[in-house]
C-alpha cells in the first residue's frame, strides 16, 4: 500500500518536480479536494477536520485514531508556493473563540498540508518504524467544476444554451431587453459589453438565489483577482450567420475562448487532475427547504459536478489525468446538526437518492464512492417537544440572526427519498406534504478537555471513508 502510494505519488511528482522531490519519494502524499456549491459548508469542514486530526478525542470511528497508531500530527508549510494558505488558525479562532461566529466565505481556491507520524499496524508493527503521510488538503469551490462542460461547446453553442433558458426565468428579462438594443454585427465598442457582462453576471447571480446551479460561467459569480478582466466582461449573443470582423459577436467570441484556456483549463491543469480523494459536500436541507425546484437543479448539478470524474467525453481532461483517476469520492450532506438523530437515517438515503446517478458515474470511472449526513461542527443539542399530543424531535440552538435560544423542527422527512425527488423531477411548484422549515444556527460556546476536537457528527467516519486505508 505503502509503495503503490508513492509510486504514484513519484509518477504525479513528474511535473511539479522541483526541491521537494525527495520528501515527495519518501513520504507519500495524499491529495484531499473538498469542495461543494457556495455555502457548503467546506470551510467548516476543513477547519474541523483538521482541528479533530490535531486532537483526535472525539475521532474513535477514525480506526488509526481509536488504534492510537497516530502518533503526531502537526502543520507544515504545503508544497505549493502559489496557492493561497487555507487560513486555519482565523477559522479556528471564529469557530472557537470566546464569541463563537461563523468563518467569512472564502471564494477561491486555498491549501493546507497536515502531516501524521504513524505507527504500522499488525503483523509489521514491530518490524517496522513510524512513517509519515502528507495530507494535502484543497478547498476549491465546487462552480468551477461546473466550467467543465464549457470545454466542450463553442461561444455559439453556449450562447444559445444560455439564451434559451433565459425566456422561462423572471429574472432573465433584463438580459433579454437589452439584447433588443443590440446588434452583434456592429463594431465591438467597449462599454457595450462592459453593459452586456453586467447584465448577464446579474442574471447569474439573481438565478444562483433563486436556487438555480445552472450559472456558469462559475467565476461570473466568484471572480476573485478576475473581477473587471476582459476573461469575466463577455455575455450571450445570438449568432449571427457570418459574424463580421471586429464585431461585438466576434470580441465577445474571443473572450469566451479566453475565459476557457486562461481560466478554465488551468484550474483543472494545476488543481483538479492533481486530487486523490474528494469530498463534495451538498447542503441539502436547505435545498430541500427552497423547494422541489432547488432539489431537482441541485441533483443536476451534482450529476454535472461529478461529470469532472468521468472525463471519457471531454478530450482535454483525458489528456490531462493521462489514466490517473481519483480514488475516491464522498458525498456528505452538511450541518447535520439541524436534525435530531431520529431524522438522520432519512438524511442519508435523500443524499443518497440526489447524488445517486453522480455517483453512478464516478463507480463508472473505478472511483470508491459513499454518501452520508455530518455535521462538522455541532452547533445544537436535542430534546424531544411535545406537541398535539406527540413528542416531535427537535434540536435547539443560538438562533444566528437573534442571539436567542431556540428549539426547532424542520418537519418530518419522507422514509422514501423518491417522496422528494419523483415530484422535483416532474416540475412540482411545491411539496404536497407541506413546508420544510430551515433554520441557522450560530455555532456553540464551548469549553474542550485537552485532547478533544470540536464536537461534530460522523466527521470521524467521512476521515475513515476518506483517508482510513492510508493510515
Ligand atoms: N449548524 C451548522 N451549520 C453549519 C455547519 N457547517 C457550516 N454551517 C453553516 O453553513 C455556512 C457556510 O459554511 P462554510 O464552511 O463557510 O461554507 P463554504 O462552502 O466554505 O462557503 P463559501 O466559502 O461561501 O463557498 C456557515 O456560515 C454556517 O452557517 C455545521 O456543521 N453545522
Ligand atoms: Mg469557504
Amino acid at each position: 500500500m505503502v509503495l503503490s502510494t508513492m509510486a504514484e505519488g513519484a509518477f504525479r511528482g513528474l511535473d511539479t518536480f522541483g526541491s521537494s522531490v525527495s520528501a515527495r519519494f519518501f513520504e507519500p502524499t495524499l491529495r484531499l479536494g473538498v469542495t461543494g456549491l457556495a455555502r457548503a459548508g467546506k470551510t467548516v469542514f476543513i477547519t474541523s477536520l483538521v482541528a479533530n486530526l490535531l486532537n483526535r478525542g472525539r475521532m474513535l470511528q477514525l480506526e488509526a485514531a481509536r488504534q492510537g497508531r497516530i502518533d503526531i500530527a502537526y502543520l507544515q508549510p504545503q508544497p505549493d508556493d502559489t496557492v493561497p494558505r487555507f487560513a486555519y488558525e482565523d477559522h479556528l479562532a471564529a469557530l472557537t473563540g470566546p464569541t463563537p461566529h461563523w468563518p467569512d466565505s472564502t471564494r477561491a481556491v486555498s491549501e493546507l498540508r497536515l502531516s501524521l507520524t504513524l505507527r504500522p499496524a499488525g503483523l509489521l508493527s514491530g518490524l517496522q518504524g513510524p512513517r509519515r503521510l502528507h495530507l494535502d488538503i484543497v478547498d476549491y469551490p465546487g462552480e468551477w467544476l461546473l466550467d467543465l462542460a464549457l470545454l466542450d461547446k463553442s461561444y455559439s453553442q453556449w450562447s444559445a444554451e444560455v439564451l434559451a433558458r433565459l425566456p422561462a426565468r423572471q429574472m432573465g428579462a433584463d438580459v433579454l431587453q437589452l439584447l433588443t438594443t443590440l446588434d452583434p454585427q456592429s463594431p465591438h465598442d467597449e462599454p457595450q459589453a462592459q453593459k452586456l457582462a453586467a447584465e448577464f453576471t446579474g442574471y447569474l447571480q439573481a438565478a444562483r438565489s433563486a436556487g438555480f446551479y445552472d450559472c456558469s460561467p462559475g467565476r461570473f459569480l466568484l471572480p476573485g483577482a478576475l473581477e473587471g478582466s476582459p476573461v469575466l466582461t463577455f455575455g450571450p449573443l445570438p449568432a449571427p450567420d457570418r459574424p463580421a470582423r471586429r464585431s461585438l459577436w466576434r470580441e465577445m467570441e474571443r473572450r469566451y475562448e479566453a475565459y476557457k484556456s486562461k481560466v478554465v483549463q488551468p484550474f483543472f491543469r494545476d488543481h483538479f487532475t492533481k486530487i486523490d480523494r474528494q469530498v463534495v459536500l451538498v447542503d441539502a436541507l436547505s435545498a430541500i427547504h427552497s423547494g422541489p425546484q432547488a432539489v431537482e437543479d441541485l441533483r443536476q448539478a451534482m450529476g454535472d459536478v461529478l461529470s469532472a470524474f468521468r472525463p471519457g467525453r471531454n478530450g482535454f481532461l483525458t489528456s490531462l489525468l493521462r489514466g490517473k483517476r481519483v480514488e475516491k469520492i464522498l458525498f456528505a450532506a452538511t450541518k447535520a446538526d439541524h436534525l435530531h438523530h431520529q431524522q438522520h437515517p432519512q438524511m442519508s438515503a435523500i443524499i443518497e437518492a440526489l447524488t445517486a446517478e453522480a455517483r453512478d458515474r464516478a463507480q463508472f470511472a473505478g472511483a470508491e464512492t459513499a454518501a452520508l449526513a455530518l455535521a462538522s461542527l455541532r452547533a445544537t443539542t436535542e430534546e424531544m417537544r411535545p406537541h398535539e399530543g406527540a413528542d416531535l424531535p427537535c434540536v435547539r440552538g443560538r438562533l444566528l440572526k437573534t442571539g436567542r435560544q431556540a428549539a426547532f423542527y424542520p418537519g418530518a422527512l419522507p422514509e422514501d427519498p423518491a417522496q422528494l425527488l419523483v415530484p422535483a423531477r416532474q416540475g412540482a411548484q411545491s411539496w404536497l406534504e407541506g413546508d420544510y422549515q430551515a433554520m441557522q444556527f450560530a455555532p456553540a460556546a464551548f469549553s474542550l478537555k485537552p485532547g478533544d476536537g470540536p464536537p461534530h457528527i460522523r466527521l470521524d467516519r467521512a476521515a475513515e471513508f476518506l483517508i482510513g486505508d492510508q493510515l
